[in-house]
């Protein structure tokens, strides 16, 4: 009978708080921009101090399951989160910059400042979770995608490894839950920022760090990149969902990670041999959080080979720099700063990149084909 009794007031307690927190107006919440989420101390922690809930918008960047497995797997094993789920959402609103994550992991109960099973979602509960996320519309509706546009709702976060994330802080109480608003459907991912290793790195490969957030690794989370002018420093380990990351690199030597997610795509396409431009966008997993950035590539078709204009695209007005780049280095690196066009991974343009920039230039710039 006490069994039933507490069964009775735990169900109660878990309705009352369903109830409250489907009660929450938020129209009355304030929107705060990514910029004022993402604030950082001189130290590199989180100098957020809004609360909640709040509201942000932005474009989604990725699909989830390309970067984290949400497969539910209920288990009771140490600091195993069974399924996950994250998206990252970059800024869109005018004076705005940067992005914000949203996660959710299933098995809270596994962290080990938490280790009670209690915590943790069964299967059947994950499945639930996701649905209210990853179909904002209902499930009669196509799916939440790259490229929409969305208001995330959030009641709770907590600062990660550099980040200020949108999350339910590890409670199973519908009073943490985040929701999704999808504003707009495919408006497109933002145009990413034409950069360089030299924008994310000194010549050391030592991480910019700028507590201000308008340059360096600050400047670029969360938000879109193509860098341009890098190789793979070894095609070792190259696949969907890389661990560990990779080591882009560049003509001067500068070094940054770059995680491959887990997109099939990876396994269809080889690596690049030569030189490449890559749109991404930046995560940051840093004990100190003024390092450990590196770039998040969801895709195989977003290497691109043969641009040797750096125009983002593959096409014939390549073909002119490329015959420049192969007569005549110097004037074409002051043409084209930050760009590089050897395709072979030998450091020079020669003979040798013409049947590769070819196959190139008949792929729309896919890498891996014909080098
Ligand atoms: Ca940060
Ligand atoms: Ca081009
Ligand atoms: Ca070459």
């Amino acid at each position: 009978m006490i069994g039933r009794t507490s069964l009775l007031f735990a169900t109660l307690v878990l309705l009352s708080a369903t109830l409250a927190a489907r009660a929450q107006n938020w129209d009355t919440v304030p929107l705060i921009t990514h910029a004022t989420y993402q604030a950082v101390t001189a130290q590199g922690a989180s100098a957020y101090g809004g609360g909640f809930p709040v509201r942000l918008r932005g474009v989604v960047l990725n699909n989830p399951e390309d970067w984290l497995d949400p497969t539910p797997n209920y288990n009771e094993q140490l600091f195993n989160l069974g399924g996950q789920w994250e998206i990252f959402v970059q800024a869109t609103e005018p004076g705005d910059f940067g992005g914000t994550a949203a996660w959710m992991g299933q098995c809270y109960g596994n962290l080990p400042f938490i280790g009670d099973p209690d915590f943790n979602y069964t299967d059947v509960e994950w499945v639930a979770e996701l649905q209210r996320l990853d179909y904002p519309d209902g499930t009669d509706q196509p799916p939440l995608r790259a490229g929409d546009y969305i208001e995330l709702r959030a009641r709770a976060g907590l600062p990660f490894a550099g980040k200020m994330n949108v999350n339910e802080q590890h409670s199973l109480s519908p009073l943490k839950d985040f929701e999704i608003v999808r504003l707009g459907w495919a408006v497109g991912l933002p145009a990413p920022a034409a950069i360089t290793l030299s924008d994310l790195v000194n010549a050391a490969s030592v991480p910019i760090f700028d507590p201000t957030r308008q340059i360096g690794g600050e400047r670029h989370q969360a938000s879109r990149v193509a860098i341009r002018g890098v190789r793979l420093a070894s095609a070792a380990g190259w696949g969907p969902n890389t661990n560990p990351r990779l080591a882009l690199v560049d003509t001067t030597g500068r070094q940054f990670p770059m995680h491959l997610g887990r997109n099939a795509s990876f396994a269809q396409f080889g690596p690049p041999a030569g030189y490449f431009t890559v749109t991404g966008f930046l995560n940051q997993e840093s004990a100190s959080g003024r390092d450990g950035y590196y770039l998040m590539v969801m895709n195989h078709a977003d290497l691109l080979c043969g641009d040797a204009n750096c125009d983002g695209a593959v096409d014939f007005d390549d073909i002119d720099p490329f015959v420049l780049a192969l007569s005549n280095a110097a004037q074409y690196t002051a043409a084209y700063p930050g760009c590089f066009v050897d395709l072979t991974g030998d450091n020079a343009v020669t003979f040798d990149d013409i049947d590769p920039f070819v196959a190139a230039l008949s792929g729309n710039g896919r890498c891996g084909l014909g080098e």
